[in-house]
């Protein structure tokens, strides 16, 4: 077996947990999770300290087939809880996973304050384009043209940019997969978890079950990979290429380093503590005990 092989078994040993998934066959969901193990056994995060948390939808299933202290919590809100589990314990490794639906729809107002506070955090968003697990609806990335179960004349609104709403939210690191080229996935997410900051991967992950449109053949006619000479610290440039009607582009668009949540946090926290007497600190912490006791 070749080293590159074993390593892989290894990962898979290691990070795969006995839940077996309960996608369709074909599902590109398959995908992003083999980049994801991979992705594990490359960085070597011990399972103590992993913690996944997602939404609700067929991609949102994600965090019970991986080891670790992870949360399948409720449509949309896998962000704000990820955030909280960060600042209780920023010891862990956090990702959030979920679907378009879940990202775009109804958590679609979680996504800028997050970026904005850039907290330490991985964000794979699986998008194909429809609403997998509730049959077939449109989703807010669904092109104009496309029949579902609620749209059988094609869509009333044009689909969303998820990476250029990423980029104009303030997310300091920006890329986007596409589930079967699990090479360059694994890689992205490797990038994504050693950045320091809101690290958002969109990956394009199609439903061969109920979207007839973007297929894995369309996508792969469009992929395309961004050109090694891209600057990602160049954000017009970014959106440049995000914009890119005729092209799929896939890669690193941007990345940045600013200060991230739980620094921002730790500062404000010494600043408040710093004005006050450390026996009134105690007297105030014995008092919320006590009232949880
Ligand atoms: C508050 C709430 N509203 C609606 C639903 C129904 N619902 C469950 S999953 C889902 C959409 C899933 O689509 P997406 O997030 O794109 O995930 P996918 O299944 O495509 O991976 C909806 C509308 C729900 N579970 N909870
Ligand atoms: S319905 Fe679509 S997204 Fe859901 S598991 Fe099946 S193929 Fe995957
Ligand atoms: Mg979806």
């Amino acid at each position: 077996m070749s080293e590159v092989m074993e390593k892989i078994k290894q990962a898979k040993v290691e990070y795969k947990s006995e839940v077996k998934p309960t996608w369709c066959p074909g599902c590109g969901d398959y995908g992003v999770l083999a980049a994801f193990i991979r992705a594990l056994g490359e960085l070597k995060i011990p399972t103590h300290k992993l913690s996944i948390v997602s939404g609700i939808g067929c991609s949102s299933r994600f965090p019970h087939f991986v080891r670790g202290y992870n949360l399948h919590t409720v449509h949309g809100r896998a962000l704000p809880v990820a955030l909280g589990v960060k600042i209780a314990n920023p010891e862990l490794e956090v990702f959030v996973v979920g679907g378009d639906g879940d990202g775009f729809a109804i958590g679609g107002g979680h996504i800028p304050h997050v970026a904005r506070r850039n907290p330490d955090m991985v964000y794979i968003i699986l998008d194909n384009a429809i609403y997998g697990l509730t049959k077939g609806q449109v989703s807010p990335t669904s092109t104009l043209t496309m029949m579902t179960t609620t749209t059988p004349y094609g869509a009333l609104e044009p689909p969303l940019n998820p990476v250029m709403l990423l980029l104009a939210y303030g997310a300091t690191f920006v890329a986007r997969g596409f589930s079967s080229n699990t090479k360059q996935l694994t890689q992205l997410i490797v990038e994504a978890t050693k950045h320091k900051g809101f690290a958002a991967v969109h990956v394009i992950s199609p439903c061969p079950t109920f979207n007839m449109e973007i297929t894995f053949d369309f996508v792969r006619e469009r992929v395309v990979e961004i050109p090694p000479e891209h600057d990602p610290t160049n954000k017009i440039k970014a959106f440049e290429l995000a914009s890119a009607q005729d092209k799929i582009y896939t890669g690193i668009f941007y990345r940045e380093e600013r200060p991230t949540f739980e620094e921002t946090l730790d500062k404000i926290v010494a600043k408040f503590d710093g004005n006050i007497d450390e026996s009134v600190k105690k007297e105030r912490i014995s008092k919320l005990f006590e009232q949880f006791a």
